[in-house]
């Protein structure tokens, strides 16, 4: 049957044109298939069919102008109507999503068996404000007979229904998210592990020791080194753990746990790899002296170590947010089909003080919302920081798990080691208990840097019941009482039940002591964390502590100690990680590279657009909708956008290509009859961030190391507001380059005068220079879409076929002109890539010349000025189109260096004075972006050379205005142009005058950084 296929809703545009006729009479064509591609002022989209079938004819050609309702195409159509076939399509997809969340709902339930209590206990928190206690009584021991009879969770139901029902009774609910401060798993469900506790501890001790020997052999040969042993000493078991039961390596069965270490405890897993045999003394000896190759670097470097390192952390606060966004990726990986789904975890370990930083917490909502159960994070509360505690008086424990637990999370708190099972237990009158809650981790603190008998008078001595609890026990007896995280089994139980949770990310909130087993030197005092010297007294208690096998005089000359290869430690270690698939940390890829697109899959970006005026932001999405007809491409794609999609003109990639919602879309969207509607599907490929460049930075830098991490090469395509860009997320670019990342960031909106209404805060002016500062970031500022083009395709050359650890830091702007054709020149694409290339000559009077440099949308003032030069001042010019100024420094830089350290061979050139060198007149070179910008190839050309800029505080205006506030209009161009030329005596200094008269320019006005 023949159907007509007519202009879907398209939003608020009337009259758009059509440029692109993507099938002919006579294709066979499924259903979604695009068929025409039409273009607004703002965006171009994909219309697609909704039918299958045979066309019979089009009605529409390139150029027309339609609207919603007009007649598209014929289709001789195979199948029942259109309308019977969309409309089912949406209602079985959310059926299936709603399905398969209820079965993995109804597993879970299924899998979480409820837990009795072997043996009845009651912990009575002791409470002044009880009117009448018996009743409590009554109360409490009704609810145990429940746990009793019937589990947990009947006794959480009922627990429930009385909070809501005095709720509606109209009673003051007291919110808590808090739990007692005691251990969320108690003793008798705790799962044991099937580990030899004494070897494992025995192993424990020598990377204990090894660790801390390397920090003190570096700081013994240069104090200037520097190093942690602190940190490590307080989670040596929390690591120990995870490396022996846990953390499963990558390797050709399986896609490996991707762990983030916490960066200052790197010490400790060299001195583990020291142990494995992945690292020898001499490397061990080259902690922190990296310059010489084959040192240890300080931190998790992946730069410096990139067979070893995965994943920089140091900077606190990345760690915790980029771990999220990688179990994010993760799932996004496996629910677009392209990764199995394996049961892969990410690890995160994290410190107490760590948690400070706002972006350690940012993101735990996203976590909790998109269920990520392949997260846990351990937090390692050792309860200090750098300076001191953390919560000296609070506890941080209690702290975190309040707002984790409020945002969703699992949370299960390790304060106590087993030692205190049987005191706990035996607290008939809960004021144990009652103590653990009222002491604040101060004296906590201050308990652990004194001795048995401090902490039974402060602590057990508060009251009488807790006196008598521990009346048995010695002051050393009351000195071994241990906490959580220093405990193996308890460490184990925890990291068991985080394994296996489903539905939610897990947090393990772990108590330890700072410096532990480093004595009164290194332990629970304020200056633990930057202890890295010690003496030998200090070095023969840590020895005596950890019962290391070493004499008086090896530990004098903080010997290293590994056992044999045959002994039952080395044997165990290595035994235990060839069990969990192989060593850890290791960086590896395996993935395959991804063939660039043909380059003619680019040419409709180097042919004029005529009179067609489009933004350079525009050309880019109209080459990334060209890109998603690359087979090889298209999959690959991930554009990453953190709420701005419709104003970069790319919400038709919502309809295209979905937004990634892990649940998929439960609710009709209301603009589901749009051909833009947000459509939000589990299969996704769109990651639309929300407001949220920290999160959609990190999701690029998952995305960016993709190749490693999952060993699948994928093309990250983060575009955002470009004064939101590496100002506001720096550092994480900056991780990102440590990471060898590899993608596309997009700076759209991009000028300090082409964004020109939003004002000071939004307009960019710098991006370019802080995007330089990153040695493997590549950056341009192209004005034309063709140069957009060849960036493009040669960064997908570079990155994804050939890879090449560098990313592209690409500028787009707003502002819409026409865009001429690619120059014939053969120069032309190696200039573009190079950094410049000349665009225009003006050489009708061979006079006076002058050199004309010009980048992004500045470079058409520049054009402009230069036509007006030779009209009416005949001066001759060359114009130069300057796509980065930074790639022009480097080569420069490079050049220099090179001559200079070689001053007896053949001298070479840079780029720039290739391309300057031989021409006539002064330099003359602009941009949008501060003079420093264009001002870094000063050195690199032997002539004079004057630069252009928008220095100072951008403000809300037309552009014009902008342009001429800044003068980088081509009324001040001109000017410029003219006074060089003056100054380097070519002309006489009456015609800038006269120009700055004729433009109306106050040579008075102030700077505008001043204004
Ligand atoms: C963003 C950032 N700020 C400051 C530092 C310097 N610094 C390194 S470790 C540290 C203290 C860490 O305390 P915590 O997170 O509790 O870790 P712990 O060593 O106690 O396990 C500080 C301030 C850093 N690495 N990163
Ligand atoms: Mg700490």
């Amino acid at each position: 049957m023949s159907e007509k296929v007519l202009v879907p809703d398209i939003g608020e545009f009337e009259k758009v044109e059509v440029i692109e006729l993507l099938v002919k009479v006579g294709d066979q064509i499924n259903i979604n298939d695009s068929i025409v591609t039409i273009e607004s002022d703002k965006s171009s989209v994909e219309i697609p069919s909704i039918v299958s079938g045979k066309i019979e004819s089009i009605n529409v050609k390139i150029g027309d102008k339609i609207s919603k309702g007009d007649l598209l195409l014929n289709i001789l159509s195979s199948e029942e109507s259109p309308s019977e076939k969309i409309i089912p399509k949406n209602t079985e997809s959310i059926i299936k999503e709603a399905e398969v969340v209820l079965k993995n709902q109804n597993e879970k339930n299924i899998k979480e068996e409820s837990f009795k209590k072997k043996e009845k206990s009651t912990i009575t928190v002791n409470n002044e404000n009880d009117i009448d206690p018996l009743e409590t009584q009554d109360w409490l021991e009704s609810l145990s007979a429940v746990v009793e009879k019937d589990g947990n969770k009947r006794a959480h139901f009922l627990i429930k229904e009385l909070i809501n029902k005095a709720y509606k009774e109209g009673a003051n609910i007291p919110y808590t998210q808090n739990t007692p401060y005691i251990n969320t798993i108690l003793p008798e469900a705790e799962v044991k592990s099937p580990g030899n506790q004494n070897t494992e501890r025995r192993i424990r001790s020598l990377i204990r020791w090894n660790a801390a020997a390397m920090v003190v052999r570096a700081n013994k040969k240069f104090p200037e080194l520097g190093g942690h042993i602190g940190t490590f000493a307080s989670a040596a078991t929390l690591y120990d753990v995870g490396m022996n039961h846990f953390w499963r390596a990558k390797n050709n069965k399986f896609g490996g746990d991707l762990v983030y270490f916490q960066g200052h405890s790197a010490p400790g897993m060299y001195a583990r790899a020291f142990l494995e045999g992945r690292l020898n003394e001499k490397q061990l000896d080259s902690f922190r002296q990296e310059v010489k190759p084959g040192g240890l670097s300080s931190y998790p470097h992946p730069w410096l170590m990139p067979k070893f390192w995965q994943f920089p952390t140091v900077s606190m606060g990345l760690g915790p947010m980029l771990a999220i966004y990688q179990a994010r990726y993760m799932k996004y990986l496996i629910n677009r089909g392209l990764i199995k789904d394996e049961n892969r975890k990410v690890w995160a370990f994290l410190g107490d003080g760590e948690m400070d930083e706002p972006e350690s917490m940012g993101a735990i909502g996203l976590a909790a919302r998109e269920k990520l159960d392949n997260l846990i994070f351990v937090i390692n509360c050792n309860l200090q920081r750098l300076d001191g505690p953390v919560r000296g008086n609070g506890k941080i424990i209690q702290e975190l798990e309040g707002s984790f637990r409020g945002a969703g999370w699992n949370v299960i708190k390790v304060i106590w080691g087993s030692y205190w099972d049987s005191l706990i237990a035996n607290d008939k009158t809960g004021h144990l208990v009652k103590i653990m809650n009222e002491t604040v981790d101060g004296e906590y603190q201050a308990m652990k840097a004194r001795d048995g008998a401090y902490v039974r008078e402060k602590f057990f001595g508060k009251y009488p019941e807790t006196q008598e609890l521990v009346s048995s026990l010695s002051d050393k007896d009351i000195w071994r009482l241990n906490r959580g995280g220093h405990d193996p089994h308890k460490v184990y139980a925890a990291y068991d039940q985080a394994s296996k949770k489903q539905g939610s990310p897990t947090v393990i909130i772990a108590k330890t002591i700072k410096g532990y087993g480093m004595g009164k030197t290194g332990e629970s005092v304020n200056t633990s964390h930057q202890t890295k010297k010690l003496d030998v007294d200090d070095l023969m208690y840590y020895r005596d502590r950890f019962d290391v096998p070493l004499t008086d005089e090896q530990v004098k000359n903080v010997q290293y100690f590994k056992p044999d290869d045959k002994s039952p430690e080395i044997k165990y270690i290595k035994e235990r990680r060839m069990v969990l698939g192989g060593f850890l940390p290791e960086r590896t890829t395996y993935s395959k590279t991804i063939k660039a697109p043909a380059k003619d899959i680019f040419n409709f970006l180097k042919v004029s657009t005529g009179e067609k005026e489009m933004s350079t932001t525009m050309a880019l999405v109209r080459m990334l909708t060209n890109l998603l007809r690359d087979k090889n491409v298209s999959p690959r794609l991930v554009p990453i956008i953190p709420d701005e999609a419709r104003t970069f003109g790319m919400e038709g990639f919502f309809q295209k290509i979905g937004i990634y919602a892990h649940e998929g879309q439960k609710y009709e969207p209301e603009d589901s009859a749009q051909l833009s509607s947000y459509r939000e599907e589990k299969s996704g490929q769109v990651l639309e961030e929300g407001i949220n460049e920290a999160g959609a930075m990190s999701s690029w830098i998952a995305a960016a190391t993709s190749y490693t991490n999952h060993d699948i090469e994928m093309i990250p395509i983060y575009i955002f507001y470009s004064m939101f860009g590496f100002q506001r997320t720096g550092d994480l670019a900056w991780a990102a380059g440590d990471s060898q990342a590899r993608g596309f960031l997009i700076g759209a909106t991009a000028g300090r005068t082409t964004l020109a209404g939003e004002g000071l805060q939004h307009q960019d002016g710098h991006s370019h220079l802080l995007a330089s500062t990153i040695p493997n970031c590549i950056s341009y500022d192209p004005t034309f879409h063709y140069e957009i083009a060849v960036i493009f395709r040669e960064g997908l050359r570079r990155m994804h076929e050939k890879n090449e650890n560098v990313f592209y830091y690409i500028t787009t702007m707003n502002e819409n002109y026409s865009h001429p054709e690619m120059p014939k020149d053969k120069g032309c694409e190696e200039g573009i890539l190079k950094g410049m290339y000349k665009i225009k000559e003006f050489s009708r009077y061979n006079k006076t010349k002058i050199q004309l440099l010009g980048s992004g949308t500045i470079l058409r003032e520049m054009m402009a000025a230069a036509e007006i030069l030779q009209n009416e001042y005949q001066i001759d010019s060359e114009v130069w189109s300057v796509t980065s100024f930074n790639e022009l420094r480097r080569d420069g830089m490079e050049v220099e260096r090179y001559n200079l350290l070689n001053p007896d061979k053949a001298q070479k050139v840079s780029y720039v004075e290739k391309c300057l060198g031989k021409t006539e007149g002064p330099i003359m070179a602009a941009s949008d972006y501060m003079r420093i910008y264009s001002d870094q190839i000063r050195a690199y050309v032997n002539k004079s050379f004057y630069s252009l800029g928008t220095d100072g505080f951008g403000r809300s205006d037309t552009r014009k205005n902008l342009r001429k506030f800044f003068e980088v209009d081509k009324e001040h161009l001109v000017v410029y142009g003219l006074s060089v030329l003056a100054k380097e005596q070519l002309i006489a200094s009456k015609y800038a005058k006269e120009a700055i008269k004729k433009y109306n320019i106050n040579g008075s006005k102030p700077m505008p950084t001043k204004l």
